[in-house]
């Protein structure tokens, strides 16, 4: 007999099926060790399924959403990059700071220094502040190492925070994010390092996707295509940073290589938007970097909805464009700034961030997905997207079981 659990008594938003926010009032869900058996109205629960209940719990009518998925961070680095935020509201721009050596090669020599207990610690402590506000899953992206050694340290502490902690992480090769000083003036042989490192990271299991920083001031769309090209070799799913800072036909060349995502698409083209609905590729919305650097260039919100292209939001935290470590607030963000709707910015953060990194067993409740879901104090779920500054969160249920933070 299987011994389910019972959580009765729920306002569901289980995003899954016709309805807005997949909504049922009172709703009810059957778990079965991490997956969801059955989600629906407690007055339609199965009678074949009730002698096998073991655990009921009365939720007390609170609202039930699927636990949060962050599907772009970069958790993982050494120092913090305050004195860069005041050069900027000085007047400096983020490109004039990168072409002078800063920017993210600062937080390289930072993360070359840290030790990796030093980085595990800061990691972790961030991860925590996003686990608090109901992340279940994120992704980790490697980009501050590289060096073949340095982007393994910090893809093994990426995994080891999923090792640790009741949350699943799925890490990133971001390589191809800035030429390291060893290599200046030599992007390319710097992209061929890139590449030969990829075979022995993935090797180690460090590796679930590779992304690039296809840019004016990263790697040009030759050169990116060469990191998709030894992903593709060894079977990887590809991402891109595409289009942040300027038009580059980055997303279209993802496209071409199926990528999961393409991720702040600030500059895209109609005609990238094109690949990315015939490839599947998921539009990443980052409102806060767009918010940190003052940017005031929208990403094509309205044109991606008209093509139906998935949108999905995420803090993109990192020490340099986006130091915040509230995904709640990026929802808030993605309807002020970008004006996408309460409901389309909570399946940013669940079901479509959860397909930017290929995953389709979370991100709804619906029996099979994974019993991953966060109890809140709220009426209704439009006040995700409200509330900001302020922690609703009162219970996480991660792969079934009830975890403290
Ligand atoms: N785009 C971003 O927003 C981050 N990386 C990237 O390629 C910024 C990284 C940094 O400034 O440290
Ligand atoms: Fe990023």
């Amino acid at each position: 007999m299987n011994a389910l659990t019972l959580w009765r008594h729920a306002r569901l938003a289980t995003l899954a099926g016709p309805n807005p926010w997949g909504w049922v009032p009172d709703g009810a869900l059957l778990t079965h060790k991490e997956r969801i058996v059955w989600a629906g109205p407690l007055a339609e629960l199965p009678a074949a399924h009730t002698t096998q209940i073991q655990k009921d719990i009365d939720l007390g009518g609170a609202l039930v959403t699927p636990g949060l998925v962050d599907c772009h961070t970069h958790l993982v680095y050494g120092g913090q990059r305050a004195a860069e935020f005041e050069q900027r509201l000085q007047g400096a721009s983020y490109e004039e700071i990168a072409r002078a050596g800063g920017g993210i090669r600062s937080t390289v020599a930072a993360t070359r220094a840290a030790s990796d207990e030093a980085l595990l610690a800061s990691a972790t402590r961030r991860v925590q502040s996003l686990m608090a506000e109901g992340v279940t899953t994120v992704e980790i992206k490697s980009g501050y190492g590289l060096s073949a050694h340095d982007e393994a340290r910090c893809l093994r502490v990426a995994r080891a925070l999923g090792d640790a902690l009741p949350l699943n992480v799925r890490t990133t090769y971001l390589g191809a994010h800035a030429v390291p000083p060893e290599f200046a003036g030599r992007t390319d042989d710097y992209v061929d390092a890139v590449c030969a490192w990829m075979p022995l990271l993935h090797a180690e299991g460090l590796v679930d996707a590779v992304d690039a920083f296809c840019e004016n001031i990263g790697f040009t769309p030759a050169q990116t295509r060469r990191v998709f090209e030894a992903a593709r070799a060894l079977g990887l799913p590809v991402k891109l940073h595409a289009e942040q800072l300027s038009d580059q036909g980055g997303a279209a060349l993802a496209a071409e290589f199926g990528a999961l995502s393409c991720d702040h698409l600030e500059h895209l083209s109609e005609d990238g938007i094109r690949a990315m609905k015939a490839a599947g590729t998921v539009a990443v919305l980052l409102p806060g970097a767009y918010y940190f650097l003052r940017d005031t260039k929208l990403p094509p919100i309205d044109t991606l909805r008209a093509h139906g292209v998935p949108m999905a939001v995420a803090t993109d935290h990192n020490p340099g464009t986006s130091p915040g470590l509230s995904l709640l607030l990026m929802l808030n963000m993605a309807c002020t700034l970008f004006r996408l709707t309460p409901e389309e910015a909570l399946r940013g953060a669940t079901v479509h961030g959860a397909r930017a990194l290929g995953l389709h067993d979370r991100g709804t409740l619906a029996a099979g997905q994974r019993a991953d879901f966060c109890v809140w104090d709220l009426e209704h779920p439009n006040e995700l997207a409200y509330w900001f500054g302020h922690n609703p969160c009162r219970r996480v249920i991660h792969g079934g079981l009830e975890r403290t933070v």
